[in-house]
């Protein structure tokens, strides 16, 4: 049987508005800024991707870039790892971060969705993986005590075993206030974790962090600058909650510098920005056998299947943003992944009528 080829890209980009909108210490989500990859293979086959570009202005500009480098992939024979290692190489001379990257990781997932679809199976299986429930956990927004209490519990009534709010809020009184308020809502069998979006100055985040030490918490992310690995290292070895970090960690080499500086005490890579499905795959391997255990960010469809393959798999970020425009978006239940015995590929493809209503 020979190995379909690649004919040519097509990208839409829509908003899907978030509701309630998702407020964070670094800024405010109101729509998601989405755009959808189809890599279109010889027999019919089409895989397809989602790229986030968290704000508007990225959308254009990386919907071109796609189309920019589509010179690139077609004529060529669809096999993922090679066409990364290609892609990866004629854009060494700009770089593989910022827009880039997250075009080269949407080519990369598109492909991989692709030839699972070509081999009747899911990514996961194609992987050596068993579709295995992984443990998810929900999120919250900067949203205050009584309101992020409230979605907190809303949360946990819908079977969820796990929360993280968004805090960094002027005082540390007032974070350990909606730390309190979560845990006086949810119960003490809850996992609760907390994220400041890099808001803190390095100078002032060991003393904040201490009012947080005895909370219980899973984990505090990202206090610091993301890529601030020597004060994030100096941060965890000085507190006694986990350190998370990694959604803004772009490609495996940023994985190895993280580990190198020993940085975090867990990792979560976006499947996005560390390089699509095969840069995950790298990045992951050098995270466990440095003995960390890896979660998820957004994503949560692809997310579910790339954590399923893996031992030193920790938690799912489950976020449902873009399931309005997904024909079939992840099911949890009672706070685990649920990954159908015939899911095809990455299991994403478009609700055609919603995608209409948000394209822009
Ligand atoms: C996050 C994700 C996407 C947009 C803003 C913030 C985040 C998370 O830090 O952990 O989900
Ligand atoms: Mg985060």
């Amino acid at each position: 049987m020979s190995v379909p080829v690649i004919e040519r890209l097509d990208v839409q980009t829509v908003l899907v508005p978030i509701n309630p909108p998702h407020r964070t210490a670094s800024g405010l989500v109101e729509k998601s800024p989405l755009v959808l990859i189809d890599i279109h293979c010889t027999g019919g086959l089409v895989g397809h991707a989602i790229v986030f570009t968290y704000t508007p202005a990225a959308l254009k500009p990386t919907a071109d870039l796609v189309l920019g480098l589509q010179a690139l992939v077609v004529g060529q024979a669809l096999a993922p790892r090679s066409l990364n290692d290609q892609l990866l190489a004629k854009t060494r001379l700009i770089g593989h971060q910022g827009l880039v990257g997250t075009v080269i990781a949407g080519i990369d997932m598109a492909a991989w969705d692709a030839l699972a679809r070509y081999k009747q199976t899911s990514i996961c299986r194609m992987l050596g993986g068993a579709h295995s429930p992984v443990m998810a956990y929900a999120g919250t927004g900067y949203d205050g005590e009584l309101e992020t209490a409230r979605q907190a519990e809303a949360w946990v009534k819908q079977g969820y075993k796990g929360v993280k709010a968004k805090i960094g809020y002027p005082t540390a009184a007032e974070d350990l206030a909606v730390v309190r308020a979560m845990r006086a809502a949810v119960g003490p069998d809850v996992e609760l974790m907390v994220d400041y979006n890099q808001s803190l100055q390095p100078v002032d985040a060991i003393n904040r962090l201490r009012h947080l030490d005895d909370e219980g918490l899973v984990w505090i992310e990202e206090p610091v600058l993301a890529h601030d690995y020597a004060n994030t290292a100096r941060i965890k070895d000085a507190i006694k909650t986990p350190v998370q970090s990694g959604e803004n960690w772009w490609g495996p080499t940023d994985m190895r510098h993280a580990l190198d500086a020993d940085a975090s005490d867990f990792v979560m890579p976006d499947v996005m920005k560390i390089g699509g499905v095969t840069g995950w795959l790298k990045a992951v391997e050098l995270a466990s056998a440095a003995g960390k255990q890896v979660s998820s960010h957004l994503w949560p469809e692809l997310s579910a299947q790339l954590l399923a393959l893996g031992s030193s798999s920790h938690r799912l970020e489950y976020v449902d943003w873009w399931a309005e425009i997904l024909a079939e978006p992840l099911t949890v239940e009672a706070g685990m992944t649920v990954l159908k015995d015939d899911l095809i590929g990455s299991g994403v493809t478009w609700n055609t009528s919603k995608v209409e209503q948000y394209r822009v």
